[in-house]
Formats: C-alpha cells, structure tokens, sequence
C-alpha cells in the first residue's frame, strides 16, 4: 500500500526510492503516536513537541530529539495562544540552525484549561491525547470535587477519561473509597487503585498505553504522577519528590510537560502539578446530567432548589439519593462555566469586531433554554 505515495510523488527509480523512504518516515512516526497518512510538502520534516521551554521547543521525530524554535508568526500577540504549538503537537518543520516549527497540524484532542488570573485565556495542557489519566493520591490529596473538576475538563476535550488512584499501599480502607467513589462518577468511568511504585501494579494501565495510543497525566502535585511515569518507563527519569507531610503536597519537582516513549509501545505525558484549574466555559458538565434531569422535575420551572414546594432536587438531597457535597460542586462548576462562557462570549464578540457569535457550547444547559 505505501508504494502509491511514492508513485504519486516522483516517477521511475526516484519515485520508488522515495517510496521507501515515505514509509520508513511513516513507520518512525507511528512510534511517537501519529496517525496520519500523508506526508508534508518536499522540504518539511514533522516531529513531535516534546516540551516546552521558555527557550525553545524539544522535538521528537520518532528517532532523534532536536531543539526548534517557533516560526516568527507564532510570536505575535495578537494570535490566541491556544494555536501555538504545544506539548503533543505534530508540527511541520524546516530545516534550519535551529529547525523551525512553521504549521501545527491539526489537532485530533485538545485538553485545555483556563489560565488563573484576570484575563480570559485558554491554555492548552496537552494535545493529540487518547487518555486523559487523571491521578489522585488516597493520602490527604483524595477529594473527589477535584476529581469531578477534572472529568468536566476533560470533557471537552475528546479525549477518554481515567481516574488513577495511587497510594493504594498506604492504606487499608482504600476499598471503601473506591466504592464510593465509583457510585459517584458517572456509570462506565474507568477507576483503578494503584501503587505507582509496583510494576506488577502498574501493568493494568498497559491496555491504555498501546503503540499508537497517548495519555496524559494529571493531578496534583505530590499525586505520584512521576513516579508512575517512571515505573511506567522502568526507568527513574522524571525527578520526583517527597510530600509534605501536612497537606500531602508535593514541592512542584516536574517543572514542565514532557512526552515520553513507554516500553509498551504507547507515549505518556507527564505535568507538573497545576495549582488552579479553572474551566473554559465551554464544558457540558455531562457528568452531572443527573442532576439537570432532575431539576426538570421540579414543580416550578424556576425552582430555586431551596425551600420551593415539590422541589425534586431537595426530595433527592433529604432521602440521600443525591450528596449534599456532589450538589454543591456541581453549582460551583456550573457558576464557573457560566461565568467563563459569558467572558469567552465577550472576548470572541471583540475579536470578529462587535458581530454575534455562535454561543459557546457551555450554553448549551437545559435551563438557558427557557
Ligand atoms: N507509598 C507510595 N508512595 C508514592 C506512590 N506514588 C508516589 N509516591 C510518593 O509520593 C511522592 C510524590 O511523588 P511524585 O511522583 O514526585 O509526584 P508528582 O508531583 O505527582 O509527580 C514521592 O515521595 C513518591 O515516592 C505510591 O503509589 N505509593
Ligand atoms: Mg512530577
Ligand atoms: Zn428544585
């Protein structure tokens, strides 16, 4: 089948031999988790951003690691920096003293957040990702709210959620935590119970980290996310750290994002701990649907949910069908993203010079609609 790239390329010998060579690029590519079919133009080269650095970009073509700076059009301020490249690109390089990133291609998952701060601003946490892991240590890190702010974000992305729960070997009641938290995310969410430092523990995440698959680790800092990382890898190459024996918080010893090649085949992006995880405002809160499903039932459209007669919202929350603490994080969630998709409306509205703009999807909440 590769052969046809070459014959459209070139003709007679020259055509064969880049032939081969088109394959060979595309075999190498597999290894770092691209799934595309067709090459760039003669002249351009794709890779994958690896890290980021204030300096520059660390690239991976499959084979080698290089250094490369952005493109000069990268760098004006008014371009959204949710389109520079970002860790789990594939990017389209020319060659140069250093090679420079010229395109990002397009990008089949997008895992963002937005940033603390003022200012509206999208970040972009990891790119081209099938799993986002999303890790919780069972020490004094365990809160499921901060799990439930995580899936929501992950929800957009397109990209599959797992809730990894590491610290399992410190403690003997992890079973009924696990059960509780498991009644409380949505049905089919995958959970599992882990010590990062156990090889044989960690082998039940191999089915996630398959050639050709990318995951990309979240949580807090201290969670273990290098030490699974480098369990994972059979080597120590992400510097961890001890935690803080009062709040279990590690001491940010991942200072960036960094895409690694696992032995199983697939790639694994590990982070630094991110202090604020603020939503984008373009979440659904699917896993709350629950919830909105029954808010509808209330017996007046506009129930506030408090002392309102045939509230179905307080009859779940007094007969404990429904968790005081899962309720209130789903209000603080839902203000969030209502208030983010109102700035995110407003920005965009600046941008395309004051015309309306579709809604941003957040909006699209049953309750708008009336
Ligand atoms: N007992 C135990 N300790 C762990 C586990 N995972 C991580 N740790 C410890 O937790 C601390 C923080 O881990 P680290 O991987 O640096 O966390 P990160 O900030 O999420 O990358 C280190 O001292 C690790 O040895 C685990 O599953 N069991
Ligand atoms: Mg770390
Ligand atoms: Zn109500």
């Amino acid at each position: 089948m590769w052969p046809c790239f070459g014959l459209f390329r070139g003709s007679g010998t020259q055509g064969i031999i880049r032939a081969m060579t088109d394959a060979q690029t595309i075999e190498r590519l597999r290894r770092i988790g691209w799934r595309g079919e067709s090459l760039p133009a003669q002249g351009r080269q794709l890779a994958r951003v690896v890290a980021q650095h204030r300096a520059g970009y660390e690239l991976h073509d499959g084979e080698h690691l290089f250094g490369a700076q952005p493109a000069g059009h990268f760098l004006k301020r008014s371009l959204d920096p949710a389109d520079r490249p970002a860790v789990g690109d594939f990017v389209e390089i020319e060659p140069g003293k250093p090679p420079h990133i010229v395109e990002v291609q397009p990008r089949r998952t997008v895992l963002s957040r937005a940033a603390a701060g003022e200012r509206y601003e999208r970040q972009t946490i990891a790119t081209n990702i099938d799993y986002v892991l999303v890790l919780t240590g069972l020490d004094g890190d365990f809160n499921p709210a901060r799990i439930e702010r995580y899936l929501s974000l992950t929800e957009g992305s397109g990209a599959q959620p797992v809730v990894l729960l590491s610290k399992l070997d410190t403690r003997d009641d992890a079973d009924a935590l696990l059960a509780a938290l498991r009644a409380r995310l949505p049905a089919g969410t995958p959970v599992h119970a882990i010590n990062g430092k156990d090889p044989a523990c960690v082998a039940m995440l191999l089915p996630y980290l398959q050639p050709g698959d990318s995951a990309v680790l979240v949580g807090s800092s201290g969670a273990g996310k290098s030490t699974l990382t480098n369990t994972l890898l059979g080597t120590e190459r992400m510097a961890t750290g001890e935690v803080r024996g009062h709040d279990s918080r590690g001491r940010h010893t991942t200072t960036y994002r960094a895409l690694l090649q696992l032995p199983s085949g697939g790639c694994l992006i590990d982070t630094p701990g991110m202090r604020e995880l603020k939503l984008t405002g373009e979440e659904n809160l699917d896993l709350f649907a629950d919830i909105e499903v029954l808010a509808e039932q209330c017996r007046f459209a506009d129930c506030g949910h408090g002392s309102e007669p045939g509230c179905a919202v307080q009859a779940a929350l007094d007969s404990g069908d429904l968790s005081a603490e899962r309720w209130r994080n789903y209000l603080k969630l839902r203000d969030e993203r209502e208030e983010q998709a109102t700035t995110l409306e407003a920005k965009l509205r600046r941008q395309r010079g004051g015309r309306p703009v579709a809604q941003p999807r957040g909006n699209r909440h049953p309750r708008d609609r009336e």
